[in-house]
């Protein structure tokens, strides 16, 4: 779609051409009969997966869970063609769906939001891009995905770097050759562990520099026969069902077996059959993993032992076994021979626990002892400013000023959808909402299901206004704390669910953990009671809004 003119006028704009905006576009447009239009940064759709395109990008959802459910015509016409899609196949059929229900017409390609400012007088918001054009819309709703905003971390000495080097999150379209050269690579966490074993395949020599060793079970990645297809078609409605009744959103179900009533012979047959089977899986086995210490540790001294008896040298497999927190506390990996790529001969590794990076000089990366690693290229797999990061920076300004100071505390909202004092704004699987605990594809469908059946309410009820009310956002984020602390999961030092990878960010643990299944319970509860905890106006004007009890949400604030 071409810009004509400097503004333009929708009745709703949707930022991000990924699986949510792309579903958003095409609910509120085919379904509420709206005037609405994407806003996309990049040239082409796919979202993160637009942007992810690193050597062995790949999900580690499973290509029969990872996709849209909402049409079962879409889903009898697309075949995946391994057990995990690989970036370029997601992009494929992200393209392939905007094809079939005729999206492009509406999406702005190369348009970058750089400010979106709610208008009290006209009630609209006004979407301002980076190249000067002026977007206006009563509604506005995020699809900015939690994982776009990189992280290059902040290393004394990058700029002097004579060679190239790469955020995997920001990969060159074209690809980087690494044949003939001396690469690094920067963070061990799920991409870094895809990243390592295909560039080690390409270059001259890998140095992987370690800060925290982390866990990893085999994908065991397998292509797919045409009557595995058959099967998934077959099973639409199981799978679809499958999928929307497990707390993970994935297709697979989580046992109600708890770690220590089996005895230890049963347990390690347990573990064993899902380290064979592979995947994200091996979280499910117990319904205890992540609530458990002693369960937890069942786990990992169980992946550990496996991890050591996959590599040679004893002091490397020291240095990737020695893991500080518990397993699935961080976002658990899942790799294609991660571990074996250290038995290579042109693969070292670092570990920064004992010598840090002190600098990055004109020829590679110095450590904090004066050892020097000399390198062609440095490849960052140092992940994202997750959840907030995307948001914050669209520099959104409501009736009372930046979301950025609203969430210097860290972020207040209700069901992680609607912020109170952001009106008429609503965020697709944002910070508060099961989103990256989930799988992605489930998550997005139920909110963007819950977003347009909201905004019909409000088109058909001649609402101006809803935005999260204040009681409501601080009872809900309470709320989110109070989940996570009865898990494992802020018991992490560096962990991006929490925040804790970006300088100066609150450490405050940001995704919901109560599961899909029950959020999806709460969000159907609060619409049939017409939206209870929002505000919904008929009148314009700023909204006032009441201060949060931000002493009160500190002492929920998670610390170890
Ligand atoms: O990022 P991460 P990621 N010096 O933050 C290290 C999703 N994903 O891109 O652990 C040295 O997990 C950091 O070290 P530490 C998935 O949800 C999905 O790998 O903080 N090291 C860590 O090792 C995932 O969780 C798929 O001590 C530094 C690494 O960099 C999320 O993306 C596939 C450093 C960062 O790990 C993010 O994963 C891949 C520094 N200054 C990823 N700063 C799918 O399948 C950071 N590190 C969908």
């Amino acid at each position: 779609m071409d810009e004509q003119t400097k503004e333009m006028h929708f009745d709703a704009l949707i930022i991000g051409a990924g699986f949510s905006g792309l579903y958003q576009l095409h609910r509120l447009r085919d379904h509420v009969g709206l005037n609405a239009a994407i806003l996309e940064q990049g040239s082409g759709v796919g979202g993160t997966w637009y942007w992810n395109r690193y050597p062995g990008a790949r999900c580690d959802s499973e290509s029969q869970g990872y996709c849209y459910f909402f049409s079962k015509k879409l889903h009898q016409e697309w075949q995946w063609s391994e057990r995990y899609p690989g970036h370029s196949e997601i992009r494929r059929y992200l393209n392939f769906v905007a094809d079939r229900l005729n999206l492009r017409t509406e999406i702005f390609f190369g348009t970058k939001v750089c400010r979106c400012t709610f208008l009290t007088q006209q009630n609209v918001w006004h979407v301002e891009t980076e190249k000067n054009k002026s977007f206006y819309a009563k509604w506005l709703i995020t699809g900015v995905g939690c994982l776009s905003s990189t992280n290059v971390p902040n290393i004394k000495g990058l700029s002097s770097f004579e060679g190239n080097w790469y955020h995997t999150g920001q990969w060159p379209r074209g690809g980087v050759n690494f044949k003939g050269q001396r690469i690094g690579q920067i963070g061990t966490g799920s991409t870094g562990i895809q990243a390592a074993p295909v560039i080690a395949k390409e270059c001259k020599h890998l140095t992987v520099f370690q800060r925290t060793a982390n866990y990893s079970i085999p994908a065991r990645n397998d292509s797919w026969d045409d009557d595995y297809t058959q099967w998934v078609r077959n099973h639409f409605k199981e799978l679809k069902s499958l999928v929307q009744s497990t707390p993970s959103g994935h297709p697979f179900r989580i046992s109600s077996n708890l770690t220590m009533e089996v005895s230890e012979n049963e347990r390690q047959s347990i573990f064993n059959d899902a380290w064979l089977k592979g995947g994200l899986r091996f979280r499910g086995v117990f319904s205890d993993l992540l609530t458990s210490s002693k369960a937890n540790q069942q786990a990992s001294e169980f992946i550990k032992s496996k991890i050591q008896r996959k590599i040679s040298n004893p002091e490397t497999a020291k240095i990737l076994t020695e893991i500080d927190h518990p397993y699935a506390a961080k976002r658990p990996p899942i790799d294609t021979n991660y571990f074996e790529t250290f038995n290579r001969d042109n693969v070292a590794l670092v570990d920064l626990k004992a010598d840090p990076i002190s600098e990055i000089f004109a020829k590679g990366i110095r450590l904090r002892s004066g050892v020097e690693h000399e390198l062609d290229k440095i490849v960052f797999a140092t992940g994202f400013d997750a959840m907030t990061g995307p948001l914050i920076k669209l520099n959104v300004v409501g009736p009372n000023g930046n979301l950025k100071n609203y969430w210097r505390d860290g972020p207040i909202n209700y069901l992680g959808l609607s912020i109170p004092g952001f009106p008429n704004l609503f965020t697709i699987t944002g910070p508060g909402s099961p989103s990256v605990l989930s799988n992605m594809p489930v998550s997005i469908e139920q909110h963007v299901d819950w977003i347009t059946k909201c905004i019909q309410y409000c088109t058909d009820k001649k609402i101006d206004l809803i935005e999260a009310g204040e009681d409501a956002a601080q009872d809900w984020t309470i709320h989110v704390r109070e989940t996570a602390n009865a898990t494992l999961l802020p018991k992490v030092k560096h962990s991006w669910y929490l925040g804790a990878n970006i300088p100066g960010k609150p450490r405050v643990f940001m995704p919901y953990a109560g599961g899909l299944v029950t959020y999806r319970q709460i969000c159907n509860t609060i619409e049939k009671k017409g939206y209870s905890g929002f505000k919904l106006l008929k009148s314009t004007g700023a909204t006032n809004i009441k201060k949060i009890d931000l002493q009160k949400l500190r002492s929920f604030a998670l610390g170890i």
